[in-house]
């Protein structure tokens, strides 16, 4: 498994001009959606947000207004995936957030004390004293369960610390998608925050050096929403069940990153397409995938067909 070294860090210094990666589709019950469809259209290339104090933090730069961007329907508990253009390679925490819109999403700017978080991905610590982060090109979850009904924004955030601070200024890759939630429940969402403020920069997590002494780790922000389960289970559990699998491009062996015992798909059934469910709770479809990809746990609720392209960072 790889693990970046000072070196492998320092020399992204130099190259990180080209090819950045921006998440730029949605999946959602099995169909991998056009670019841009449901989520809000960038405009400055696929360079990263590292003001802390700017209004893109929320949903990137040109993304505070819906462009042509429209909305979809999904249900509370439904599965979805961000996917990027290329699969992300600075090594960093990655989160999902939402925010309720006063209106409707396409109308909402993301302003106020309404962003809250659905989940944090975080590094795996190996028993070499390596570290290992969950880099790939698609990140799948679940809206919560107890989500109540509206228009939300939805928001991916991936924060690049491999360049060490106070030298190198961490990294904002984001992109919001604009969902309907349908067939909600009845959680209140929280702790909310407002998205500029929500990391003032003072946080371990964002100025830590992670090739020294780099033993523990806290993603930035706040904490994830505990009550998000319909049940109103632990947020930890929910979290500690996300897999994220990547095969280094010379290899075509799936390394999983961090894993869990539940809804581990078995073979039956016809293919199933990339991208498309093929295991959960509940599932009762194919748990086969087409060739090149691969049935991944992502949660309790949803196995995906993902096959995963890893550039080597440089
Ligand atoms: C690791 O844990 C220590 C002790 O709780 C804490 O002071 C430090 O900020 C943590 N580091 C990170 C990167 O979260
Ligand atoms: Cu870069």
């Amino acid at each position: 498994m790889k693990s970046y070294s000072l070196f492998a860090g320092l020399s992204l210094l130099a190259s990180s001009a080209s090819a950045h990666y921006i998440f730029e589709q949605l999946t959602h019950a099995g169909t991998l959606y056009a670019a841009y469809q449901y989520i809000r259209t960038n405009t400055n290339y696929n360079s990263p947000v590292t003001d802390l104090t700017s209004n893109d933090l929320r949903c990137n730069v040109g993304g505070e207004t819906a462009g042509s961007t429209t909305t979809i329907t999904v249900n509370a508990g439904d599965a979805f995936s961000f996917t990027a253009d290329i699969a992300v390679y600075h090594d960093g925490p990655l989160s999902m957030y939402m925010a309720k819109a006063p209106t409707t999403a396409a109308a909402f700017d993301g302003s106020g004390q309404v962003w809250f978080k659905i989940l944090d991905l975080g590094p795996t610590f190996n028993a070499d004293g390596s570290s290992t982060w969950p880099l790939a090109q698609t990140y799948s979850y679940t809206i919560p369960p107890a989500l109540p009904s509206g228009d939300y924004l939805l928001r991916i955030q991936q924060l690049a610390i491999h360049n060490p601070y106070p030298a190198g200024i961490p990294q904002f890759y984001i992109s919001c998608a604009q969902i309907t939630v349908t067939n909600g429940g009845t959680g209140t969402p929280g702790p909310l925050v407002s998205i500029p403020g929500f990391i003032t920069g003072t946080e371990p997590g964002y100025t830590v050096n992670i090739y020294t002494d780099f033993t523990n780790y806290t993603v930035p922000g706040p904490a994830v929403w505990s009550g998000q389960s319909a049940g109103g289970a632990a947020a930890t559990s929910v979290v500690g069940s996300s897999t994220v699998v990547k095969t280094v491009a010379t290899s075509s062996t799936a390394v999983v990153v961090s894993s869990t015992t539940s809804a581990t798909a078995t073979a039956t059934g016809a293919a199933v397409a990339k991208y498309g469910q093929c295991g959960g709770a509940g599932w009762t479809g194919s748990t086969v995938c087409t060739a090149g990809s691969t049935c991944t746990v992502t949660n309790q609720y949803y196995s995906q067909c993902l096959g995963w392209k890893y550039e080597e960072a440089g």
